[in-house]
């Protein structure tokens, strides 16, 4: 029997003590802690993470813009090896490369069953941070230590449900692919999939993180003309101009609303524009900067609970289309594969994607390169 696959059948159906970057509380740091995780129930997968990128989603966690339970396990764009799998799971085995899916595609709700849905119910139930059975898999110090949208991938080892879990080829490079589970799918599938970018169109991207940087590589493949990034952070240009942006501006640098400064720059033409940040503002300005006929204005960023907009319902009335999409708006299990293929393919790149590279025990130094806005993605290695 190969050394591997002994390896595999020595941890199959025990607890796993690792190593996982816990989330106490709200506003805490990161403590890398020794935790518990326990084998997979029926229908369940344990996976060795190998990559897993840094979101801002995982950010809005620790801030709290984003509701979890804690004590947490966040993380959530990642690849790993099937360690092993619970009672019935029939599409993945031991040794299996895959990327565990934020977004699960139970294949029997009225999101999945519809051919315009792609947020499965499993998603809203993931919120109370246990598995379908209503328990964790994780403890630490005695205590529960909550799941993250179907995946919690800050640690050597998680455990997923088969529905939320994706085999891909085995030679993919862990460290790059991992951005399908996340950045580069929500990104390209908000041009392609949701908006439906056309050739010679032109775009407005606002905010050029991972995700911004995804719907620019979206639009370009989709054949836009013009395609204009929008940040504060000017460093941020070069990296979106080497994706595909063909011009960038820093509302810092205008006196007069982004939404006036591009219908100048533009001759009044924006037919798509994408929020990728994550602000109310940024929100109604990326509505007001598209065509106030034929505009389409796609909300991706995450907004902050419980915040109601204020906007001019004339910014409607006059024909824009207002649109939001998780994930892209890609159903993630029959999407995915050709978006995998592609990549293998050398049909696109995410060399560009990936700024950062470090150990998993460095993640408190990957959260910084974000908040200094210095990184698109730090990926952390196991
Ligand atoms: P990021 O923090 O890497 O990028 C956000 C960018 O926005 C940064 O470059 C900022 O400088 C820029 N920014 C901040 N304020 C402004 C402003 N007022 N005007 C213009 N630019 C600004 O984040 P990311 O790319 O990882 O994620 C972007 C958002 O998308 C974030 O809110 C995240 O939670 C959300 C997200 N949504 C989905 C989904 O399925 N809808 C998936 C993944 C991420
Ligand atoms: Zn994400
Ligand atoms: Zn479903």
């Amino acid at each position: 029997m190969p050394n591997q696959e002994r390896g595999r059948m020595s941890t199959a159906g025990k607890i796993i003590k690792c190593k996982a970057a816990v989330l106490w509380d709200v506003k805490q740091p990161f403590s890398i802690e020794d935790v518990e995780v326990a084998p997979p129930k029926a229908y369940e997968v344990r996976i060795k993470i190998l990559a897993t990128g840094i979101c801002r989603s995982d950010d809005h966690v620790m801030s709290g813009n984003l509701i979890a339970k804690f004590p947490v396990i966040v993380g959530h764009e990642a690849t790993g090896i099937i360690e092993s799998v619970g009672e019935g799971v029939s599409k993945v085995k031991p040794g299996d490369k895959v990327i565990p899916l934020c977004l699960p595609q139970c294949g029997k709700c009225s999101s999945c069953i519809h051919p315009n849905g792609n947020l499965c119910v499993k998603f809203l139930l993931s919120r109370k941070g246990v598995l379908s059975d209503g328990t964790t898999r994780f403890t630490c110090k005695g205590k529960p230590v909550y799941h993250f949208i179907n995946t919690s991938t800050f640690t050597e080892y998680t455990v997923v449900e088969e529905d939320s879990v994706l085999k891909i080829d085995a030679d993919a490079p862990p460290e790059k692919i991992c951005l399908i589970g996340c950045a580069f799918s929500t990104g390209y599938g908000a041009a392609i999939k949701t908006a439906k970018v056309t050739p010679g169109s032109t775009c407005a991207i606002f905010g050029l993180g991972g995700v911004g940087l995804s719907i620019i590589m979206g639009c370009k493949a989709a054949g836009a003309s013009r395609i204009i990034g929008v940040d504060i952070n000017s460093r941020k240009f070069e990296k979106a101009k080497a994706v595909g942006a063909t011009e960038c501006v820093n509302p810092k640098h205008h006196t007069k609303p982004i939404s006036e400064v591009l219908k100048e720059m533009t001759g009044d033409s924006v037919e798509f524009t994408f929020e990728a940040v994550g602000q109310d503002e940024t929100v109604i300005e990326a509505l007001a900067s598209c065509h106030m006929s034929y505009g389409i204005s796609v909300v991706i960023g995450c907004p902050p609970p419980s915040k109601m907009l204020t906007y001019d319902p004339m910014l409607l009335f006059t024909g824009r289309t207002w649109k939001g999409c998780t994930f892209g708006g890609w159903k993630s299990k029959d999407d995915l594969p050709k978006l995998v293929s592609d990549f293998m393919a050398k049909k696109f790149d995410l060399d560009k994607l990936v700024t950062h590279v470090l150990p998993f025990n460095k993640i408190k130094e990957g959260f910084d390169l974000l908040h200094k806005g210095e990184s698109i993605r730090t990926v952390l290695t196991f």
